[in-house]
């Protein structure tokens, strides 16, 4: 029953997708540039955004130092692309770092031998080149200054997807400003947690923040003090949409696509994750971010949401709904508000939002219907 019920949705969402496909055939690609962290997920998205390059022109890629070490999460960037075609897409390794780097269990093997992305580089699949032929695409340029020369570069302004912490993005806008700034047609950003509750667990954090975000507070404040339109892909989407291995099974039937393969057998690397720690699932966080990107119709967007981020302090990397700011000012600690500060009220309000940001509007994605979102990354990736 489920299947024929998958088969339905699928159905539908192939012929959506169709549909899309010929609108846009006429018009230029969407020109994209991808700003990753090297996780499994990350690679599973830059599938997605190759998938259809008569819709999307993907101009370059940085990457940082966060979820993946950043030589393998480079090469593998490099070998993906190189197998399946991509050979003018330049690839730059960020330098910066953030001030709290991600969890080794998120990064590394449980024994912390071997880096998880290292299962998706040493596939047979993508290592069917030299070394050196890698080569011409890997960029000499720091990533977050190659970001700054591509947006520099573009004669409109382009789409930023970015599904790791906004290091990179933050060191552009501070470094260059409106000229930079005015280069990007809007930010897709796999970050934050508005209503849902952060995923942080970390020694002296109170657990209000998203990992992307956490990883460099500052960073989020720095874009949070921009005016570039951003929109939000937070924890309140992406929990809807576990990586399971349903899921990956129904990449079998489409087995004799490169695409379907990859994306199956990358995402079959969390699979023992998933089973040994049912109470914290794997989510397709990034690619849901990208999947909100090609096809907008299938999340939920709020267009204008005023939010803060929060920088420093034991809540540092929250993003929050501006509406909650008084409800916070409640439990402020008497010596962050004014006298007898533990009362809601402007001065002890203040002391919050002066932890964080002025708040700002940004375009915010509520919701996704799980089954449809995998009905199209599934179409998305039979090529
Ligand atoms: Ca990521």
């Amino acid at each position: 029953m489920a299947t024929v019920r998958y088969r339905a949705i699928a159905f539908v969402a192939a012929l959506m997708f169709s549909m899309d496909w010929i609108a846009r055939a006429e018009a230029e690609p969407l020109k994209i540039i991808f700003d990753h962290d090297g996780g499994i997920d990350d690679f599973v998205t830059l599938l997605l955004l190759l998938s259809r390059p008569a819709d999307v022109k993907l101009l370059g890629i940085t990457i940082l130092d966060a979820d993946c070490k950043i030589d393998l999460a480079v090469n593998t960037t490099l070998k993906i692309l190189y197998t399946l075609g991509f050979r003018d897409v330049p690839v730059a390794a960020s330098s910066l770092q953030g001030a709290n780097p991600f969890p080794e269990l998120w990064r590394w093997s449980p024994l912390r031998r071997v880096p998880y992305c290292r299962t998706v580089d040493v596939q047979p699949l993508i290592n069917g080149m030299r070394p050196e032929e890698l080569e011409p695409q890997r960029v000499k340029t720091p990533g977050e200054d190659f970001l700054a020369e591509l947006l520099l570069a573009q004669p409109e302004p382009v789409t930023l997807v970015s599904t790791g912490p906004l290091s990179n993005v933050a060191h552009v806008l501070t470094r260059y400003g409106e000229a930079a700034a005015s280069k990007i047609k809007k930010i897709y950003w796999m970050g934050g947690a508005l209503r849902a509750h952060g995923n942080v667990v970390a020694p002296g954090h109170d657990g209000t923040a998203e990992w992307n975000a956490y990883w460099d507070p500052e960073a989020v404040g720095a874009v949070w003090r921009s005016r570039v339109p951003l929109v939000l892909v937070p924890l309140d989407a992406t929990n809807a949409v576990p990586v399971t291995p349903d899921l990956v099974y129904r990449f079998g039937p489409q087995s004799d696509s490169r695409y379907s393969v990859l994306a199956g057998i990358i995402w079959s690397k969390v699979i023992s994750w998933v089973y040994e720690r049912p109470h914290e699932p794997y989510y397709a966080w990034d690619t849901l971010t990208a999947a909100c990107v090609l096809r907008p119709g299938l999340c939920e967007v709020e267009e204008t949401v005023e939010t803060y981020a929060v920088t420093e302090g034991r809540s540092q990397g929250r993003t929050a709904l501006a509406d909650d700011a008084d409800e916070d000012a409640g439990t402020c600690r008497p010596e962050e508000g004014a006298e007898g500060g533990s009362g809601r009220g402007g001065a002890c309000s203040a002391a919050v939002l002066r932890g964080g940001t002025p708040p700002r509007n940004v375009s915010v994605v509520w919701r996704v219907e799980a089954e449809a979102f995998y009905a199209f990354v599934l179409e998305a990736l039979r090529v």
